[in-house]
């Protein structure tokens, strides 16, 4: 038998949400905690998203922690919108200032987890032979984690060099003087091109969907909004997780309809000189993501302001999308403007696909194009990538994979019915936000109520499946009556080959989940089932 370590919880990930939750239960609970990270640094996504250009296209103030004034106020960051590196050196900054990194074993990737029903424990082997059990497992794997890495026949054969943006290395690459392919242009892809466009002898951008992006506005933080947040904080959080996107950002209750032709153009012109796509969609009208007519005014604005940018009419031609806009709003400075240089050419792979990667470069049907270095800017396997590639079984010998066939199935985004005691921060089903503050009120959540385990003496907390099903429906519900579900993305499943095509999120904001789920532990946790102790830790 191996040896085997026995914890009182074992916490997967060690990125924003991971850290939260070694913090939160080990130094706020005083549980036995053990964070098993595959990397071999913090960071989670900000450890492996290191390519050029990388950065939060979400406002500062709301991409970091809300749940300590202290920290809040002692790290100074200095742009609006943070370069990887400098989320990085705060997450480390984090790490140590509460102690985090001796309860964390790196380059350890938890490849198994499986619920003792005997014990009542959950038993978890890593990449690196090691076994642990526990009375608890978090699962902070990451909502945009697990890469999607198109299987284009021939890859091996290049010569040149290949990387994927979610998977960059930790040395710089050198752009300079070379020939650059860069497939995707969502996020990460915008970010890259612009950062890549200057430096390279030529870029070639293979664009399957064409994206609405609005400016980004980068520029140093204003320290008077961070004094006017710390001023009153409490204030700041509690709007922040009552709001319906927790971005930081005042949503607006207006229509975009119920407003004259002149009005809304004037309230879309301040959104694009403001920047940041997700503010644009939301501050500047309440239905954008909901009503076809509100959806197609922001866009013919869009459109209006690509056709002033783009000078070569074919390129703006393939660049402007038809589409609802729908997909993650993005933004980014310079992205249309660069599309205007000499070196960059824009390669429409929706009418002419990719057929293969060859010795020389990529080669459409219609095409070869010889590059020097590809980039692969092609995302996620989203929100339930991650927990499906680790090996997990529940009660009765029934696998996440079985039970998430046709869908993932959770309970308010945080437990899976038929897995005790087994947490997911930010999964599937959870709430449609900006990140890092959600994760500290769900991590809050899963503290409150592993306390209430432990002080009942129960063994266990489970969701029940019935009360799991009208979570699901409620979902549901919601999420088809907005645009999300009607174009191809990352939200719906679609843009990775044979994953379901189905909704993965509670849509009704954060306010909304904040008073329902909250609301819920106040109640005594209906729906859920407290199991008696099997043994103890
Ligand atoms: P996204 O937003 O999923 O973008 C991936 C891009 O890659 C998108 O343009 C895709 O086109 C394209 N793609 C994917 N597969 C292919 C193939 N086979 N051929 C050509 N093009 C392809 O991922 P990001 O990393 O940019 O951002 C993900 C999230 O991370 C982002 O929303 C933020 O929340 C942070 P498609 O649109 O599917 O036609």
């Amino acid at each position: 038998m191996p040896d085997v370590v026995d914890v009182d919880v074992v916490v997967i990930g060690a990125g924003f949400g991971g850290l939260y939750a070694l913090r939160t239960l080990r130094d706020g609970l005083g549980l036995n905690v053990q964070s098993l990270e595959d990397g071999d640094g913090v960071g989670g996504t900000w450890y492996w998203n290191r390519y050029p250009g990388a950065r939060s296209d979400t406002e500062v103030n709301a991409y970091c922690y809300l749940s300590d004034k202290e920290l809040f106020e002692e790290w100074k960051w200095t742009e609006r919108y943070p370069r990887q590196k400098e989320i990085l050196a705060y997450l480390n900054h984090v790490t140590d200032r509460y102690d985090l990194r001796r309860s964390i074993k790196f380059q350890t990737r938890v490849v198994k987890t499986e619920f003792n029903e005997e014990t009542g424990r959950w038993e978890l082997e890593t990449s690196t032979g090691e076994h642990y059990t526990a009375q608890f497992v978090i699962e902070g794997v990451g909502l945009l984690s697990s890469t999607n890495y198109p299987d284009f026949p021939g890859e091996k054969s290049f010569k040149g060099e290949i990387y994927h943006t979610a998977r960059w290395p930790h040395e710089p690459v050198d752009f300079t003087g070379k020939r650059v392919g860069v497939i995707g242009t969502g996020s990460s892809g915008t970010q890259v091109i612009v950062e890549v466009a200057p430096a390279a002898d030529e870029l070639f951008v293979f664009q399957r969907t064409p994206q609405y992006c609005v400016p980004a506005q980068h520029a140093p933080l204003d320290p008077d909004k961070m004094k006017r947040i710390i001023d009153d904080f409490d204030g700041y959080r509690e709007s922040v997780l009552t709001s319906i996107t927790s971005f930081g950002f005042d949503e607006s209750p207006v229509p975009a309809m119920s407003v004259s032709a002149e009005e809304r153009e004037a309230v879309f012109e301040e959104a694009w000189r403001q920047g940041n796509g997700f503010r644009f969609m939301f501050a500047s009208f309440s239905d954008i993501g909901v009503d076809p007519e509100a959806n197609k005014a922001a866009t013919d604005f869009l459109k209006r302001k690509m056709a002033e940018i783009v000078k070569d009419p074919e390129t703006l031609r393939v660049l402007t999308p038809t589409d609802l806009w729908a997909k993650r709003p993005l933004c980014n400075d310079g992205y249309y403007e660069t599309f205007n240089r000499d070196n960059v050419t824009l390669v429409d792979v929706k009418a002419h696909p990719i057929i293969e990667v060859t010795e020389k470069g990529i080669r459409t049907d219609n095409a070869e194009y010889e590059l020097d270095i590809i980039v692969f800017a092609t995302g996620f396997d989203a929100v339930s990538g991650m927990y499906l590639k680790i090996d997990q079984t529940g009660r009765g010998g029934l696998t996440l994979q079985e039970k998430w066939a046709d869908r993932p199935r959770t309970t308010y985004g945080m437990m899976t019915a038929g897995f005790p005691n087994m947490f997911m921060i930010y999964g599937p089903m959870g709430p449609f936000t900006n990140q890092p503050p959600v994760h500290e009120w769900q991590v809050e959540w899963m503290r409150d109520i592993i306390k209430h385990v432990i002080d009942t003496g129960a063994g266990t907390v489970e969701p029940d499946v019935d009360f799991e099903n009208e979570w699901m429906e409620t979902c549901d519900e919601i999420a088809y009556a907005t645009l999300f579900m009607k174009v191809n993305s990352w939200i719906n499943g679609s843009n990775v080959p044979g994953k379901p095509v189905t909704n993965y999120f509670y849509m009704g904001g954060m306010g909304a989940y904040n008073e329902l789920v909250g609301g819920s532990a106040d109640e005594g946790y209906p729906g859920f089932t407290f199991g008696k102790a099997l043994t103890s830790a």
